[in-house]
């Protein structure tokens, strides 16, 4: 008997800095989705799709889940972190086994009805498999019947088993996308993240949070690709902080950014930084919308 191709939708869900992005791009095998060591990282839904000769899993990377729904950026990102729930056929729910809390346990509360859960256990590199038995245990309490896998995105520990489990739930069906496409999103969306990635490392306290990054040209010549980006802030005074003393941290960014659009779209790139001001974009819905932070349209 020939087996049936499989293709399925596979949600990457949990709270803020719980390594979901990671976890996409080691899946994926390609840097698709933007991470850094501080929370709220990734601001839109990003599929990443892995298409091998018996199966296509789409996996969809999230804003995580937080409580914090102030400005009118956090609750667009809240609904980017859940809205896909329904029609993903797994839910794989991230917990960082270092900082498992009452955030991830309301996580878990949420998504105890769905019938194909998977909970990853993350991080193990830095703490010892036993650790995880008592965040298992709990798990086991709350959600009875859902599967905990412990893993490291960072090191591969682990992920082969995590992949096979996956696997094993996708449905049969046949590829929703052409085997040779990683994601749904485009060139120009990723190198616009990519800067944002930068200047989220680079940049201290709660700036990075104030700053969205715009694609203003994205030109493909036949030896050199050109683009021009906007990094938007929210005061005059972040404006002077992000293009730094001399221009240096301007610089280091766009230096930064253009190795690694480079290495992703293998050509030679021509990277140029603007850095302009809106007043209070990130609570503006208009703004927003103009940014690309609207429901179902960033590409
Ligand atoms: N040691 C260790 N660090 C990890 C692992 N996975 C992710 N990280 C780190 O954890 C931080 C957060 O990773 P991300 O992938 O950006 O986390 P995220 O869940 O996508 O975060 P948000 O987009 O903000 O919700 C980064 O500094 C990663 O390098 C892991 O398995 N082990
Ligand atoms: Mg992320």
């Amino acid at each position: 008997m020939i087996d049936e191709f499989q293709c399925g939708y596979v949600a990457l869900i949990g709270k803020p800095n719980t390594g979901k992005s990671t976890l996409m791009n080691a899946l994926v095998g390609q840097k698709l989705s933007i991470t850094a060591h501080r929370p709220q990282t990734t601001r839109h839904q990003i599929l990443g799709i892995k298409t091998t000769e018996k199966y296509q899993c789409i996996f969809i990377d999230t804003p995580g889940i937080h409580d914090n729904n102030k400005k009118a950026i956090h609750r667009y990102m809240n609904r980017a972190a859940t809205s896909m729930l329904d029609d993903a056929d797994l839910i794989c729910v991230l917990l960082d086994i270092s900082h498992f809390n009452q955030e991830d346990e309301k996580i878990l509360q949420r998504v105890a009805h769905y019938e194909q859960v998977l909970i990853v256990l993350n991080k193990i590199d830095q703490k010892s498999r036993e650790s995880c038995l008592p965040i298992m245990h709990q798990v086991s309490q709350q959600v009875p019947g859902f599967e905990c896998v412990p893993v490291s995105a960072l090191t591969g520990e682990n992920l082969e088993r995590l992949e096979q489990l996956i696997v094993a739930r996708l449905p049969v069906g046949v590829p929703q996308f052409p085997d040779d496409q990683l994601t749904d999103k485009s060139m120009r969306f990723i190198s616009a993240e990519i800067v944002r990635e930068k200047l989220f490392r680079e940049l201290k306290q709660e700036l990075p949070y104030s700053i969205t990054v715009n694609i203003d040209h994205y030109i493909e010549e036949t030896d050199i690709t050109r683009i021009s980006a906007t990094i938007w802030v929210e005061r005059k005074s972040q404006k002077s902080i992000v293009i730094g003393k001399s221009g240096t941290l301007l610089k280091k960014v766009g230096s930064l950014a253009r190795s690694d659009i480079e290495r992703l779209i293998d050509a030679r790139v021509y990277l140029q930084l603007w850095v302009k001001v809106r007043a209070d974009w990130s609570d503006d819905e208009q703004s927003l919308a103009t940014f690309g932070y609207s429901d179902g349209t960033q590409g």
